[in-house]
């Protein structure tokens, strides 16, 4: 029993270290795209030295993926990379802008982690560009769409103990500036503690939905949990609505239990808008498919109707 509005398959989790050809720890918080009507995850693998890599799964029902035998990015050998992703390459988001899709990724190392972005155009190729903050940075997702000719990520940099959701906008994805708060932690709430942007945002005509995770600190760790915040259509640096309640809380064994206990922690959704008789989109309604991370070792999937998460953010109590 538990009141979350996303829906779990049945047979969660869909992918398990025993999934991966090669030895690993753990595969969990997936970055998520379609790319020639296959659905595309682009895993974060922690491999037996306890640093994470890229690795791509494919499927076409978005249930039953087939994972690729070789990562597809490691820790870069070369600088300016090296340096900064020493311990590591986490938590991939995956943006199609035109003809390219952008992975922005956080960066690991002993400077702590920020902000990197890589591109591919076939899934083949993986180009790093740059990288894209200071430290200490992480959980961004790039917007699909350009703003006024700029480009806009939001990203979740941490200052003194506050861990706040921001925007910044960029010209050339490289250099970015006019940073601002969008989003803060409410003491008290599911998200008191930290939160940060989870998924790509996507759109609707009402706003950008954007499925992120709030934190709440206890006496025994954290708990992870997923919301939905809805942010301008033309201005995605106001926000016009956030979910009261969390839409997804760790609840199953397999999210209360892990090398993270009490984790649902989403880097990607696939978004299935409905149409009508004349194949127009119903930018209101359809399905979410939300891959997320649970407990730090698995990856699960849940559904949710676009409808349900405008009803969420509406909400108040
Ligand atoms: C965050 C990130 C995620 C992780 C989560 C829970 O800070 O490091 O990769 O899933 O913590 O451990």
């Amino acid at each position: 029993m538990s009141y979350d509005i996303v829906e779990r398959y049945k047979q969660n989790p869909i992918i398990t270290l025993i999934d991966i050809p090669f030895p690993c720890n753990t595969v969990f918080n997936a970055g998520a795209t379609m790319y020639k009507d296959k659905y595309i995850l682009l895993l974060r693998v922690e491999t037996l030295s306890g640093r994470s890599v890229f690795v791509l799964a494919e499927s076409h029902d978005g249930i039953h993926f087939s994972i690729q035998k070789k990562p597809v990015m490691f820790p870069s050998n070369e600088e300016p990379f090296k340096t900064y992703e020493k311990r590591g390459i986490e938590d991939p988001r995956i943006t199609k802008i035109d003809d390219t899709y952008y992975i922005v990724y956080t960066a690991y190392s002993e400077h702590s982690p920020r902000l990197a972005i890589a591109k591919t155009k076939d899934f083949v190729k993986f180009e790093r560009m740059g990288l894209i903050s200071e430290p200490d940075n992480k959980d961004a997702a790039l917007f699909p769409e350009k703003f006024n000719g700029y480009y806009v990520r939001l990203d979740r940099p941490v200052t003194s103990s506050r861990a706040n959701m921001w925007i910044s906008y960029s010209k050339d994805l490289i250099y970015w500036g006019n940073a601002k708060a969008v989003m803060t932690t409410r003491p008290g709430y599911w998200d008191g503690d930290r939160l940060g942007a989870g998924a790509t945002p996507f759109r609707t005509t009402k706003g950008w939905l954007e499925i992120y995770h709030g934190v709440k600190s206890t006496a025994s760790g954290n708990i992870y949990r997923l919301g939905c915040a809805l942010f301008d259509l033309n201005d995605p640096s106001k926000l016009i609505g956030r979910s009261s309640r969390p839409i997804l809380s760790p609840f199953e064994f397999y999210e209360r239990v892990g090398d993270v206990p009490n984790v649902v922690f989403t880097c990607g959704v696939i978004v299935n808008y409905d149409k009508d008789e004349e194949g127009n989109i119903d930018y209101d309604r359809g399905v979410v498919n939300i891959y997320y991370g649970a407990a730090d070792t698995s990856i699960c999937l849940g559904w949710v109707r676009i409808e349900d998460l405008l009803r969420s953010v509406g909400r108040e109590d």
